[in-house]
């Protein structure tokens, strides 16, 4: 019996405002000329691509009492993401936000929770990404999409403006990550305070990556009945195997683990959005960009359709 045709949606989210790189604006792009479409396709996917949206720069956008950077520009443009999220689900259709930096989960993760109420929440990320406006020491607005879409967030900050229309819309408790190795000081005691499940790197090397995978969807969706996010950001992998990313940790993924999780994800059926964030592909070499977006062309066909391209496959790529 074959499965019934999976139908996905394909948004570009250029979005660079959210870290001071201009280069994961490339990133939609690079991926679609490396034919994303057609490999999700070849694996029997029906794939709409909608293209890339467009943004506006607020001029002059510094919050300045908050200290965090281009709010205006961040928050509209997340406003429009939210939207046509919304609108595809609506259309019957999974989702593929392709980034831009990670602040493009406020918008992504905000549309997916108007459509389905009770979604849970996997964030693979070598960051936690929970920063407030106050506790960020850089301002860069990709460290703090979570604060913002936490239900039980004490509420430390005043309104950021840009950012009114975005309410916050998954508690804590269907939340988890994967891939943490870098945590804020500020960050580690919100992860406590708000009992966020979560698998460091650490916990991944002991573990194993399968059980890291399978506890955390079983603790953030114990009835197996939920809508699931995966909002991937590539640094999550490890330099070596992704090296074009703004902000490279080491220690990270392997290419094995990357598509456990793809094929833990997919084997669930359930989930509706994935972002692949923070791709840059103007940090290190072309032909190291290339690899990288390679790679995620292979973990985002693994998780739509549990199939990965066969042919060229990343192994093969000179670097
Ligand atoms: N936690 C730091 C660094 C960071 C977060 N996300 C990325 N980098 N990619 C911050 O700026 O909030
Ligand atoms: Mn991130
Ligand atoms: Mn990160």
């Amino acid at each position: 019996r074959r499965p019934p045709t999976q139908n996905i949606g394909i948004i570009g989210a250029p979005l660079v405002h959210g870290q001071p790189h201009q280069g994961p604006g490339a990133a939609p792009d690079l991926l679609r000329g490396l034919r994303l479409a057609d490999v999700l396709r070849s694996k029997g996917a029906n794939v709409k691509d909608y293209g890339n949206l467009e943004f506006k720069v607020v001029p002059n956008d510094f919050a300045v009492v908050l200290g965090c950077y281009n709010a205006r520009t961040v928050g509209n443009a997340n406003k429009q993401i939210s939207q046509k999220v919304a609108h595809i689900l609506k259309n019957g259709e999974s989702v593929l936000v392709l980034g831009g930096d990670h602040s493009v989960g406020l918008g992504s993760v905000s549309g997916h929770a108007s459509i389905r109420e009770n979604l849970a929440l996997l964030w693979v990320d070598a960051h936690a990404d929970i920063n407030t406006p106050l506790t960020s020491t850089s301002g860069n607005l990709h460290g703090m999409p979570l604060s913002f879409l936490v239900k039980e967030f004490p509420h430390l900050s005043p309104p950021v403006p840009g950012l009114e229309w975005c309410k916050p819309c998954v508690s804590s408790r269907n939340i988890a990550y994967i891939g943490l190795r870098s945590i804020d000081f500020r960050e580690k005691s919100f992860l406590r305070t708000l009992g966020i499940c979560n698998f460091t790197m650490e916990d991944i090397r002991e573990l194993g990556i399968d059980t890291a995978v399978t506890n955390a969807l079983d603790r953030i969706d114990p009835e197996g009945n939920r809508s699931i996010h995966l909002s991937f950001d590539v640094d999550a992998l490890d330099p070596q195997i992704i090296p074009s990313t703004g902000t490279p940790v080491p220690n990270g993924l392997d290419f094995r683990e990357a598509l456990r999780i793809a094929r833990i994800v997919h084997n669930t059926r359930r989930m509706s959005v994935m972002d692949v964030v923070e791709l840059n592909p103007l940090l290190s070499t072309p032909s190291r960009a290339i690899k990288s977006a390679q790679v995620m062309v292979e973990i985002i066909s693994r998780t739509f359709t549990g199939k990965r391209m066969r042919y060229p496959s990343v192994q093969d790529f000179e670097v």
